[in-house]
């Protein structure tokens, strides 16, 4: 009974149309931390899409957290990259190029930080090197790893490059203070980024997702009251789940989004138009 129902899954699946959107597509995902964060949800959609998906991680313990959830893929390649040094970032693209044939085809980021007392107390407070560190792994690492999958994605013929920002680039949200700060540094990166890959036939977008419980919110006091704030006042009278703002990031990714770059898509159920 339990075959017949896999069978059935698999037939619906493969009978989509769209199910194999990504077939054969090479695909490079940042940001898998655990299996709630947003970085996973979009690998996994991806790689139900065909896709052939590796992973690059902040530090040596993340190693085993991903072969350990990727284990019924087919052996990914899974490689060290912190965004904050440069020989990392270029060690990460000759590994994603060697395993790839010098392709790429689409690139996810899907990281941010800022030091914990940015996030909390008043924006006006913000230390020099903190504000530093924030842009530099949530919106310098944008162009830093845009810049190491261009010759790729060239040799592809075209490309990808999606990432993950928050409506507080746009408004104020309370305690977000610093991140706003970088989210928007990172949405005007993606603008001028579209500008420089566009005549290479590469895109880029950001998806802005409305509030997720993942490990980069659970540090955030209050978080769960913030939710339920997004579920009242949204138009959808919910919060987004994971697997929307991957079917999103899918959209992005394909050729279905052809014609789409230097975009801002809000995720958000909504919750971005209303003004009470
Ligand atoms: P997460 O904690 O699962 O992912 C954050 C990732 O950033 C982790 O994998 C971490 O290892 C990585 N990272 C941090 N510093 C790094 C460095 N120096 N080098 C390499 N990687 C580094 O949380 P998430 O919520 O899935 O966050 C993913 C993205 O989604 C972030 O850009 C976040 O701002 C964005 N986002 C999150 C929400 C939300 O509510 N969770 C909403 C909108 C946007
Ligand atoms: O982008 C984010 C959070 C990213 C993040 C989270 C942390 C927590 C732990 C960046 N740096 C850190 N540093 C830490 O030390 N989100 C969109 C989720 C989020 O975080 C908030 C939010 C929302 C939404 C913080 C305050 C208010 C709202």
């Amino acid at each position: 009974m339990l075959e017949l129902l896999a069978m059935l899954e698999t037939e619906v699946k493969t009978s989509s149309p769209y199910s194999q959107i990504l077939a054969g597509k090479k695909v490079l995902i940042s940001g898998v931390a655990n299996k709630r964060s947003i970085a996973w949800g979009i690998a996994q959609l991806f790689y139900e899409a065909g896709a052939e998906v590796a992973f690059s991680y902040q530090g040596e313990r993340l190693k085993d957290t991903i072969t350990d959830l990727t284990k019924d893929m087919n052996d990914p390649l899974i490689v060290e990259c912190d965004v904050t040094k440069d020989a990392d970032i270029n060690s990460a693209f000759a590994a994603v190029s060697e395993r790839f044939d010098g392709k790429l085809d689409i690139m996810v980021h899907c990281l941010a930080f800022a030091p914990k007392e940015t996030l909390e107390g008043g924006y006006i407070s913000t230390q020099r090197e903190h504000f530093a560190l924030a842009q530099d792994i949530s919106a310098y690492s944008l162009t830093a790893m845009a810049r190491a999958a261009k010759p790729l994605m060239q040799a592809a013929g075209g490309g990808s490059i999606l990432s993950l920002t928050y409506l507080g680039a746009e408004r104020v949200v309370p305690n977000y203070n610093m991140m706003g700060i970088a989210k928007a540094s990172l949405e005007a990166g993606i603008k001028y980024l579209a500008q420089d890959l566009g005549p290479d036939n590469i895109r880029i977008n950001g998806i802005s997702a409305g509030p997720v419980k993942t490990l980069a919110a659970r540090g955030i006091s209050d978080f769960t009251s913030m939710l339920n704030h997004h579920a009242e006042v949204s138009p959808m009278k919910r919060n987004v789940a994971v697997e929307e703002v991957a079917g999103s990031a899918l959209f992005l990714a394909s050729p279905l989004s052809g014609g789409v770059t230097g975009e801002i898509l809000h995720v958000d159920c909504g919750y971005n138009i209303m003004a009470m």
